[in-house]
């Protein structure tokens, strides 16, 4: 392949609560994130600790300086820019009668902002922003008091924003519920026996699935040609060896994750389930118009993220972590300085594993390399390890497309420096463009574009044919 398809849509995506800052402004509300420090693999405190940094509180400040950031993604020739809204900028509490309106007008400004400058707006419905409150007062999705409140939520969003946004994705990476549902799903699970936590991710998980088929109706009968799709975390997982035991686990394992996108990509739960239910003796409650609901609507595309790979061997456990589970590390692999070990033929496996499994269009919204940047001496950043990274993956991204698979687009992630959801360090980079603030909060917020950002554009320019004259 010479070049990527003409409708494929290259770009890049961030998140809300990793970029914006302004945490408390123009009434926004508290969400599930605001009172964690140390991103999602840290604790959440119940209040705001005064003796504590929050680095979501002002994080890259985009809020205030989304139209000079949005200029430099535009000179990159952003074909389509993901992030998400804040719930809480919305309801603060998730429960009010009416919407803010100074949040809604934020995201109009925002998504006209996009729109100017060339790029289609790819909007996060849900992405780790559950108000706080939600979560105080019901345990978030555990309670189906949820699914009124977020109906009510989608039903705002997709009225106002119904001539500027096509692309929805409903909750990010929802599979993440397994390891981390106070994120996930702003329901906690501290002092829980086993039982008792895979009841609350199970119930939780299902309130969600009604959650997601609702909003994929709703949002076609308010923008019929929008298109809105599930979002799943698939870093790759492979058996360790052979040996059957292996194999059939990791199998297992990846059912774990597969389990989200089965429903709803399928509109049903899957058989496998019934066992893991029965054995751990979970019951989940369920409405009896649930199963046609489900059925109904389905989601359109999968979304997902892809990272790295990890292996598994029988009988071992793995930690969840943004990006996917760590599992045993694979010695054919080198890993970045966080432990993520890079594997570019691995998001090729996803998308073909995907697109076997769904036959429906997959659109890779998260990849990409956190390291640490230095600036040199002409203060630049030379970031050949990223620009490696990206260059190897891309050409992975066009193997599939070969091989048949239906790729809607590649979304980096973060084509500018923002905070780590997993451990809340600025340290962590995966930008295309510096911003000048380490973890503690000092720093200019200066940007600086880096030398990846003139690769990059050099790849969107020629539609991707500069991957393989180089090689
Ligand atoms: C995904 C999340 C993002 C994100 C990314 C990288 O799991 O959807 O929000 O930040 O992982 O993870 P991290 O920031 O921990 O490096």
């Amino acid at each position: 392949m010479k070049q990527f398809p003409k409708e494929f849509l290259w770009g890049g995506a961030i998140a809300a609560n990793q970029a914006e800052g302004a945490y408390l402004t123009e009434g926004k509300g508290l969400n599930i994130v605001d009172v964690m420090p140390n991103g999602l693999m840290g604790k959440a405190d119940k209040e705001i600790d005064p003796q504590k940094y929050y680095p979501s509180h002002d994080a890259i400040d985009f809020y205030h300086r989304y139209e000079a950031d949005l200029a430099l993604m535009e000179e990159m020739g952003f074909q389509v820019f993901r992030t998400s809204i804040a719930w809480s900028r919305i309801f603060p509490n998730g429960e009010e009668s009416e919407p803010n309106e100074a949040g809604l007008l934020f995201y109009e400004k925002l998504f006209t902002e996009i729109k100017k400058r060339g790029m289609e707006p790819l909007v996060t419905i849900s992405h780790y922003e559950t108000p706080l409150a939600l979560n105080k007062k019901y345990n978030g999705w555990e309670s189906r008091k949820l699914v009124p409140l977020f109906e009510k939520y989608c039903r705002v969003i997709f009225n106002r924003y119904k001539n500027q946004v096509k692309y929805w994705l409903v909750f990010n990476e929802m599979n993440n519920i397994n390891h981390s549902p106070y994120v996930a799903a702003g329901t906690s699970v501290e002092n829980c026996s086993e039982k008792e936590r895979l009841q609350k991710i199970y119930q939780a998980s299902h309130h969600m699935f009604v959650a997601n088929a609702l909003a994929n109706k709703i949002c076609h009968e308010i923008i019929p040609d929008a298109k809105i799709g599930c979002m799943l975390s698939l870093s790759a997982i492979y058996p360790n060896t052979c040996k059957p035991d292996d194999v059939f686990e990791t199998l297992e394992a990846r059912r774990r994750s597969l389990f989200f996108s089965d429903v709803m990509l399928r509109g049903k739960y899957p058989k496998y389930l019934n066992r893991l239910f029965k054995e751990q003796d979970i019951h989940v409650k369920k409405e009896a118009e649930d199963a046609a609901l489900l059925k109904a609507h389905p989601s359109e595309y999968i979304g997902f993220s892809y990272y790295r790979s990890t292996t598994h061997v029988a009988g071992s456990g793995y930690a969840g972590h943004t990006g996917g589970v760590l599992g045993t590390p694979n010695p054919y692999l080198e890993v970045t300085p966080w432990g993520w070990a890079i594997d570019a033929k691995g998001l090729r496996y996803v998308c073909n594993e995907l697109y076997d499994r769904y036959e429906k269009p997959v659109f890779i919204v998260e990849n990409g390399m956190g390291n640490i940047d230095k600036i040199t001496e002409d203060g630049l950043i030379h970031d050949d390890y990223r620009i490696d990274y990206l260059k190897k993956h891309l050409i992975e991204v066009a193997e599939a497309i070969e091989d048949g698979v239906e790729v809607m687009g590649y979304t980096y992630w973060g084509p500018i420096d923002i905070v780590s959801a997993g451990t809340g360090e600025m340290k962590k980079r995966y930008g295309f463009i510096y911003v000048d603030k380490d973890n503690e909060g000092r720093g200019t917020l200066n940007r600086i574009r880096k030398d990846s950002f003139y690769w990059y554009q050099e790849v969107i320019q020629s539609q991707g044919a500069s991957l393989f004259n180089e090689a």
